[in-house]
Formats: structure tokens, sequence, C-alpha cells
């Protein structure tokens, strides 16, 4: 398989999509709500993602696509090459903000990541990685993650969650808030990815996220020596929604041991 000629079309493309965004802030937005009034959706949402679909059935008719919003093909396994795309993710920043969403792209072989995108659109910063040659953010490479002490740690995590119990008993979530340095919450899986890959976060952790959430820039942060799991320290399967634990290596191992009760809860 010729991933560099995969990549670089990737890459092209995403760049190409991201410009349709930036000009897209001077037009007026058709926004819909999905499965709640929070849960939205845009024509920009669908366009990006029948853009990258028109573009990858074109030149690689073989390939499989899973996008976020459905217009891909709705698939029972990952065998072969699949594309896992987020056209927007962060798509409430993209409505309320203009700022805090990101492209998302993995092209996975058999459920491996290979190459894994984020394109920060606002700040034209694109993360980017292909597995075993090192990641990237625009032309400079990141360093590899070493471990850190949750007191040192920035922590990414959404407030509402430790309040209230969802999937987790929230109680194990407080001691961690309370322990981290500090807590932040972008609402882009995407970009607080790739912000644990160039060192600026220590940590993140979601409920339940979408496969196309977290497969692009789980390639970058895995490339990097982070470590990406689930609440319950299991490997993502990249067909379902999961929750997930995100950090460097080390710091995954003390979350889940010490406040995550190594997924017994
Ligand atoms: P989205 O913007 O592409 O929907 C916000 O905390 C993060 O969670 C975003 O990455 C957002 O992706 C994702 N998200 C929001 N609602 C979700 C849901 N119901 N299921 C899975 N992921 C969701
Ligand atoms: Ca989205």
């Amino acid at each position: 398989m010729n991933w560099e000629l995969i990549y670089s079309h990737a890459v092209q493309w995403v760049k190409e999509a991201g410009e349709n965004i930036r000009l897209s802030f001077d037009k007026t937005l058709n926004i819909q709500t999905k499965s709640n009034r929070n849960d939205l959706v845009t024509n920009i949402d669908k366009e990006t993602e029948q853009f990258f679909i028109d573009k990858i059935r074109a030149v690689y008719p073989e390939h499989k696509i899973m996008g976020e919003e459905g217009l891909g093909d709705q698939l029972e396994n990952l065998d072969g090459i699949v594309w896992l795309i987020d056209p927007i993710d962060g798509t409430m920043n993209f409505v309320h903000q203009q700022r805090n969403f990101a492209i998302s792209l993995g092209v996975y072989e058999n459920g491996v990541g290979k190459i894994g995108l984020v394109y920060d659109v606002v700040h034209d910063e694109l993360y980017h990685a292909i597995k075993g040659h090192g990641a990237f953010l625009n032309d400079k490479k990141i360093p590899a993650l070493h471990n850190r002490e949750v007191k040192d740690s920035i922590i990414a995590l959404n407030a509402t969650w430790v309040m209230e119990n969802r999937s987790i008993d929230h109680h194990l979530l407080i001691p961690l808030a309370r322990d981290a340095r500090g807590t932040r919450s972008y609402g882009s899986a995407a970009l607080e990815l790739v912000y644990i890959a160039a060192g600026r976060m220590d940590a993140y952790i979601s409920l339940r996220l979408s496969p196309w959430d977290v497969a692009g820039g789980a390639v970058i942060v895995e490339e990097l020596g982070g470590i990406v799991t689930n609440l319950r320290g299991e490997k993502l399967d990249y067909l379902s929604k999961d929750s997930l634990l995100v950090a460097r290596p080390g710091l995954h191992q003390t979350i889940l041991h010490d406040y995550l009760k190594d997924g017994k809860w």
C-alpha cells in the first residue's frame, strides 16, 4: 500500500476543505439539530463530508468511508481500508464561536490506524502523522511524550460530567480534578487529542465519543507514545461509541489505577 500517496491526497483534500469552511464564515449557516437541541449539524458539516466522499470515491473506489453525517458507507467491520471522517468536530463551537473546531480524518487498515490528520481550520494548524514516521504540527516534528505527575498536569474534562452521574460514578472524577494542576474543556475531541500530542495538555477524559471523533487524533497521539483507551483501560474498536482516556505514557496508568480503579466500577 502506498501510504505516502494516500497521505498526500488526504493532506491536499483537508486543506481544500478547510479553505471552503473559512469561506463559509461570510455566508448564512443552515443549522439543524440531531439527537437533541444541543446536538447541532449545519449545511457545512454535510457539504464538507460530501466533499471528502467525492474525492475518495474518485481516486480510491475500493476504500470504505465512515463519516459522522452518514453520507458514506454503513460499516459492520473495519476490514480493508477505511476512512473515518468528522467533517467538523466541535460543531457547537463552529456555530457559536467560529473557532475551536477541526476537521478530523483517520485512515485505518483492518482496524489499525495508519494516517491521522486533525486540521484546526481557523489557526491553519495541521496535525498529522503516518504510523511509524513521526508526528508533525505543520512542518515541525512533535517530540515524543513522557510521563508527568497528576499534580503537574492539565487535564481536559467536561465540568458537567464531574458534577453529574452518567456512565461513570462521577465521584471518581472529583479527586482527579482536584489533584490536577488545572482542568480545561475545549468542546472538540479531535483538538483535545492533538493538544495532548503537542504537549499543551496532559490527559483527556470523555464519557461518550464516536469513532470519527477519535480516529484521526489517536494515530497522532499514539505515534508520540501517548496511550488511547476507554475509561476501563480497554482498546477502542472504532465501530461503536465509547468513553475515552487519553494521556501521556505513565500518567495514563496512574489515572487508570489510582483514580479509575482499573475500570472496576
Ligand atoms: P461533534 O462536534 O463532531 O459532534 C464535545 O465535547 C465533543 O464531543 C466533540 O468532539 C463532539 O463532536 C462530541 N460529541 C458531542 N455530542 C456527542 C454525542 N452525542 N456522541 C458522541 N460524541 C459527541
Ligand atoms: Ca462532527
